[in-house]
């Protein structure tokens, strides 16, 4: 398989290395992608050094897929080029997903739903991920009429520069003045601002969870709403889900349907103080969902809190399981050259 990493010197393009090396993807010729300033920079996988080439040169070698992760207007200009050359694009950013021929896929949820047709697919947000890989299971028993969401998200969300704007107010160093990605310190502190405020005075982080929630749980039906909060923790986004179904329910119920989906760990323990956080979901590909218990103020009412690694299950794991599920399928890779 021919594969192109675009955003291949990003903070996700580091871990997509990583878990396509753990997953053993079977790759035949790697191209690692970047901005023209980047072109040249050696990237070593698997103990051997790679080129970053531009996308024109990628583009021309013809990869049978590509994974992206630089950027949605990067996504937007040149995803359709990479597809236009046959290469199928599994796209991180936000540039396709809500584009109604596009799909929006979380392997486990959803994947059977892709066709050979599909050569741009969109990689939900982080967010997003982790909560519908638990949600998936209980609306399908129960059916869900409403999520109130509150998430604590990891700083490496926001990419590089939120890394160095955290690292260097560790340190002491005061960062008012500089072009620091967040409006406010992030060491020892919680932002309750996820990327840029809109209209209706959420933020494009908190609409992101509703609108592709719904789409991939295929039900527009569902009322949400959410509260995005950055905290100054490296390992993953941690969310607190509270549940309305519109079916009765027993918690017993739910821990055995989250037990049985893969991809996900069940750590609920609390006479052990077991439960999901992201200094244990860090590095790992699962999401963990603990503090399962019964909402006593409405009726059917349930709360979760979810767990994974934002940079893994939340952006490169999520992206290289489609490739992975594309390959099985026969959908990529089988090309004939002439
Ligand atoms: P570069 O390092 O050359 O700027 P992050 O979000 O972690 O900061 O990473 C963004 C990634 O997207 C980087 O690999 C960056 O490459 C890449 N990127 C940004 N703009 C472009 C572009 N116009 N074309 C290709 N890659 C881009
Ligand atoms: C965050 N969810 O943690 C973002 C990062 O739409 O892919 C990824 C943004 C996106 O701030």
């Amino acid at each position: 398989m021919r594969v192109a990493v675009v955003g291949a010197t990003g903070l996700v393009g580091g871990v997509m290395f990583e878990v396509l090396k753990e997953h053993r993807f079977p790759i035949t010729e790697l191209l690692p992608v970047a901005s023209a300033r980047s072109v040249g920079k050696l990237i070593t996988y698997e103990g051997k050094e790679y080129p970053v080439v531009s996308m024109e040169e990628a583009i021309a070698r013809r990869p049978d897929v590509a994974i992206f992760s630089a950027g949605g207007s990067t996504s937007l200009e040149w995803a359709p080029r990479f597809a236009e050359v046959g290469c199928v694009v599994i796209d991180n950013s936000s540039a396709w997903r809500m584009h109604p021929d596009k799909k929006l896929v979380v392997p486990e949820v959803n994947a059977a739903g892709l066709t050979e047709q599909d050569l741009i697919i969109a990689n939900p947000n982080c967010s997003t991920i982790q909560m519908v890989l638990a949600l998936a299971p209980l609306h399908k028993a129960f059916g869900i009429k409403r999520l109130v969401i509150s998430t604590y998200q990891s700083f490496t969300g926001t990419g590089v520069p939120a890394v160095q704007q955290y690292e260097a107010e560790k340190r002491g160093e005061d960062t008012a003045g500089t072009d620091r990605p967040y409006h406010y310190p992030i060491f020892e502190n919680c932002i309750p601002q996820c990327d840029v405020f809109l209209d209706n005075a959420y933020t494009k982080e908190e609409m992101k969870l509703v609108h592709e929630t719904r789409k991939i749980l295929g039900d527009d039906s569902i009322a949400i709403t959410a509260t995005a909060v950055r905290v100054p923790v490296h390992g993953g986004h941690s969310e607190s889900v509270n549940v309305e179904f519109h079916r009765p329910y027993t918690v017993e119920e739910v821990r055995s349907l989250l037990e049985a989906t893969p991809g996900i760990i069940v750590q609920d323990d609390i006479k052990n103080h077991v439960y999901p956080m992201p200094l244990l979901a860090k590095h790992r590909d699962e999401v963990f969902v603990g503090r399962i218990r019964r909402d006593e103020s409405i009726e059917n009412g349930l709360n979760l809190w979810i767990v994974a690694d934002n940079l893994r299950k939340g952006a490169a794991t999520n992206a290289v399981q489609i490739a992975e599920y594309l390959a099985e399928k026969k959908m990529i890779g089988n090309r004939v050259e002439a």
